[in-house]
């Protein structure tokens, strides 16, 4: 089996850090292929830089459509153009928040608190709210993640005040950027941690390994064919 995981911002050092994670997630027999777009933000904070990125991500989609891998995770929590990676795929598509949301109670932690509201509605259009205890930041920018020092310990810092202020009872990393931390927080705050690059090829792999592949009898049907026009403003 072999499934594309996909970091839709450019940060290769990120990447890396991504596949690290998702080939240590693989199941025996699953190929972890890892990329991320040529073109696009550095990182993705916001609406702006989904729409950004967007272009990119689908371009990588496009390509392991034609590679025939078996499915796919887009290794961003704000779930960028999953529908439209949908309409392109054959095989399952995860987005890392949707994959992570899987605890009956828990708590997001993120980067800066302009992601809190897009994680929000996500969990509104997943269906999670009663799962869900409450959405965190730590006030840092993605690529201070890899930068700043003291990034795992406010990360612990705010899992801690989640655990005594909303009682809930797992934390998912709301930032692909923190999947190398996953074990060392469980660790030191005694309680799951879900990264949801793992918990998205875990997920990938089950629903491909079942055969089960995107319906195409609706909402993610292939695209119509139509011209689209590539010409520099005047
Ligand atoms: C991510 N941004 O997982 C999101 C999450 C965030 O570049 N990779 C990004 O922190 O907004």
């Amino acid at each position: 089996m072999r499934i594309l995981v996909v970091n839709p911002n450019t940060t290769a050092s990120m990447t890396a850090n991504i596949g690290v994670c998702a080939r240590a997630a693989a199941s025996v027999g699953t190929e972890i292929v890892v990329r991320n777009p040529a073109t696009g933000p550095v990182s993705i904070e916001g609406h702006y830089d989904e729409a950004l990125c967007t272009p990119g991500l689908l371009e990588e989609i496009r390509r392991g459509e034609d590679e025939g891998v078996d499915g796919f995770v887009i290794a961003c929590f704000d779930d960028p153009a999953i529908g439209a990676c949908r309409e392109l795929a054959t095989g399952p598509v995860f987005g890392i928040a949707e994959a992570a949301m899987i605890a009956t109670s828990f708590s997001v932690v993120t980067t800066l608190q302009r992601s809190v509201p897009i994680i929000e509605d996500l969990v509104v259009r997943y269906g999670f709210e009663r799962r869900c205890r409450g959405v965190r930041a730590v006030d840092l920018p993605v690529l201070a993640l890899e930068e700043e020092p003291q990034a795992r310990s406010r990360i612990l810092a705010e899992i801690r005040r989640a655990i005594s202020e909303d009682r809930c009872e797992a934390v998912v990393l709301g930032c692909a950027g923190m999947a190398d931390l996953t074990r060392w927080l469980a660790q030191e705050a005694g309680i799951p941690v879900i990264d949801g690059v793992v918990a998205g090829v875990r997920m990938v792999e089950a629903l491909a390994g079942a055969g089960l592949r995107t319906s195409k009898r609706g909402a993610y049907q292939s695209p119509r064919p139509k011209r689209v026009i590539r010409r520099r403003a005047p």
